[in-house]
């Protein structure tokens, strides 16, 4: 074994600020790294979240030689790996964007990221927080309400986060503002995240997180543990950007969309507005939310005016 494979290790990706990355390494310490100047010519960057090798240099420093293939990869902001998302939404301030939800739950089915919908600020507006409870009760998510505020919920969380997440890592995704940050504080004290005054003017958060920051939940660090990750958003998540998504795949999207299309009239039927839709029917009959639906269509749309050539089935 030469002196370089010695010095290799695997690790997982914290954290990267200007070139220079936190990696946790399978002896259990946080080293800082470089990536090796290879990867500025190749297709792919090192992210957090990213399962890494790195090598620890005789002179002191380190350098990540390799990443292992991924599993699935978020942008705006880059992220890695990540097994559950975690989409949180405000009653109020700001309030609530179905469209923007409803983009990251299909990144998620797209990507096969397990989804949970938080709901924060109950407290400012405790029907508005049903409202949402019985929007994607029907598509069949999990739905915690939570307040940072009186800490309506918070037990109930970390108790399904300490039992359903071991070993994976954990997103929280959603607007600036909703108060991601300050529902993690709640959950973990510790961890003091720095959280964001809500402007008056924008009524969002001012000082909010820029970076995603994967935080382990194991008293000793492996790059194997548990991990929540704080993020600036995925609040634009575009999936027009997914290569060869056609407009068929959307309503595989949608699991409550799948499941009534199941039984419409005509085989290519897209559940726009054809006679014997199913899934025309089942928004009537208020089976399926129609703030839901009408996340299907624009996003159906957006994508058949983005890849107008695509058309066959590529993913179900
Ligand atoms: N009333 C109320 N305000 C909250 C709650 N959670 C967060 N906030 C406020 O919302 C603002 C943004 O919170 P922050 O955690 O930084 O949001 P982030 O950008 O999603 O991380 C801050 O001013 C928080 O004090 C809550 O449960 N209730
Ligand atoms: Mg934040
Ligand atoms: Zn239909």
């Amino acid at each position: 074994m030469s002196d370089i494979e010695k010095n290799r290790q695997n690790g997982k990706i914290l954290s990267g600020v200007g070139g220079l990355y936190k990696v946790v390494t399978v002896d259990g310490r946080i080293l800082t790294c470089r990536a090796r100047g290879s990867f500025r010519y190749g297709k792919i960057s090192p992210y957090p979240g990213d399962n890494v090798t790195v090598t620890e240099e005789k002179n002191g420093t380190c350098v990540i030689d390799s990443i292992f293939p991924r599993k699935n990869f978020f942008d705006k902001p880059p992220a890695a790996n990540i097994d559950n998302l975690f989409i949180t939404v405000a009653t109020a301030f700001p309030a609530p964007s179905y469209i923007t939800i409803d983009k990251l739950t299909c990144a998620a089915e797209y990507y096969g990221a397990e989804t949970v919908i938080i709901v924060t600020k109950s407290d400012l507006y405790p029907e508005k927080a049903e409202e949402i409870r019985e929007i994607y009760r029907k598509s069949g998510y999990k739905v915690f309400i939570t307040s940072s505020e009186n800490k309506e919920g918070v037990s109930e969380l970390l108790s399904f986060i300490l039992s359903e997440t071991k070993g994976r890592t954990a997103f929280f995704a959603g607007e600036s503002g909703v108060g991601k940050s300050s529902l993690l504080n709640s959950l973990f004290p510790s961890l003091r995240l720095v959280t964001g005054e809500v402007s008056r003017k924008i009524y969002r958060g001012k000082h909010t997180t820029r970076a995603v920051t994967l935080y382990s939940l194991n008293d000793v660090q492996t790059p194997y543990g548990s991990f929540l990750a704080d993020t600036p958003g995925f609040g634009i998540f575009n999936l027009t950007t997914i290569e060869n998504i056609s407009k068929e795949d959307v309503a595989g999207l949608f699991p409550e969309i799948l499941k009534f299309s199941e039984n419409c009239r005509y085989r290519k039927c897209t559940h726009l507005r054809e006679e014997g839709c199913q899934v025309i029917k089942a928004v009537q009959e208020g089976k399926i939310a129609k703030e839901r639906h009408e996340s299907f269509v624009k996003i159906y749309e957006e994508i058949k005016s983005a890849h107008p050539f695509i058309s066959k089935k590529t993913k179900f």
